[in-house]
């Protein structure tokens, strides 16, 4: 009855270990998970992970401690013991497992569906025909910025401030903001890692995201899709800043664009490159 002792005994350890360890992880491990809070996209992927960490934590203690009890309890300290008989199959421990594991990939499965669904959630709100964001607003108006790809650069228009075009993202706090992401060229990805959006920027298509800031401070801006030889260096910062520091940076940039503006084509949901100028 050895066997069903050390059983038991593991079961206990496990159980114990887990019932500790998982809400101590949930605590203090998940707040500084990635991507943060600074945005409402951001925050809605961190409660993602941080019910993926609490899920894993008793799967990866379970293999541990496993581990850890067979080396220390069934060691050989006396002389060479005979292998016992060989065991062909086990009813329980087979149907266990494959309960166990069918119950845990279907519930993530039914988890991560809804949270695509949802508005506001790790996929929601985005798409060529997004839907706006139900919560988290402000009952502001919703900003509209364009994104714009290129070999190997992102440049930002801003629609309802005369079609400005400027070399570098900044976002009012506290103001729904949708991202419309496009290509001139070849295929790129918008990722703005700590605001939790990420949408792909392809030539010809109008890609809607919608994210609402929600500290002052940097994010990152990078390229997410392999785009040509300078890809890696097709990285930005991009800056939250306040409703009225938002106002008066953007008066700046219209004075220091007032030259170029007549020489853009007028703003448009997509453009075409010019095969001339372009490596696309
Ligand atoms: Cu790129």
């Amino acid at each position: 009855m050895r066997l069903s002792r050390d059983f038991g005994r593991f079961l206990l350890i496990w159980l114990g270990a887990s019932a500790i360890a998982t809400p101590l992880i949930a605590i203090f491990l998940t707040p500084d998970l990635p991507p943060g809070v600074a945005a409402d996209a951001a925050a809605g992927q961190q409660v993602d992970n941080e019910v993926l960490t609490a899920v894993a934590t008793p799967i990866f203690l379970l293999i541990v401690i496993f581990l850890a009890y067979v080396l220390i309890v069934f060691r050989q300290t006396g002389p060479a013991i005979e292998e016992g008989p060989r065991i062909r199959g086990h009813a329980g421990a087979q149907t266990t497992w494959i309960v166990l594991s069918t119950a845990i990939v279907m519930s993530l499965f039914g988890y991560g569906t809804w949270r695509l669904l949802e508005a506001g959630g790790a996929g929601g709100g985005q798409g060529p025909s997004a839907l706006a964001p139900l919560n988290g607003t402000t009952g502001e108006a919703v900003l509209p910025v364009q994104v714009i790809a290129q070999q190997w650069e992102f440049t930002y228009r801003y629609p309802t401030y005369g079609g400005l075009e400027t070399p570098h993202l900044v976002l009012p706090v506290g103001r729904p903001v949708e991202l419309h992401v496009t290509s001139l060229d070849v295929i790129h990805s918008f990722w703005a890692y700590g605001l939790g959006v990420k949408a792909d920027a392809n030539p010809g298509v109008d890609n809607v995201a919608y994210v609402t800031p929600k500290r002052v401070g940097t994010f990152d801006v990078r390229c997410a899709e392999l785009c040509g030889i300078w890809h890696g260096y097709m990285f930005d910062t991009g800056r939250v800043v306040d409703g009225q520091k938002f106002e008066a940076w953007i008066k700046a940039e219209q004075r220091i664009f007032a030259p170029v503006l007549p020489h853009l084509p007028p703003y448009s949901r997509t453009y075409l490159p010019d095969p001339q100028r372009r490596a696309g």
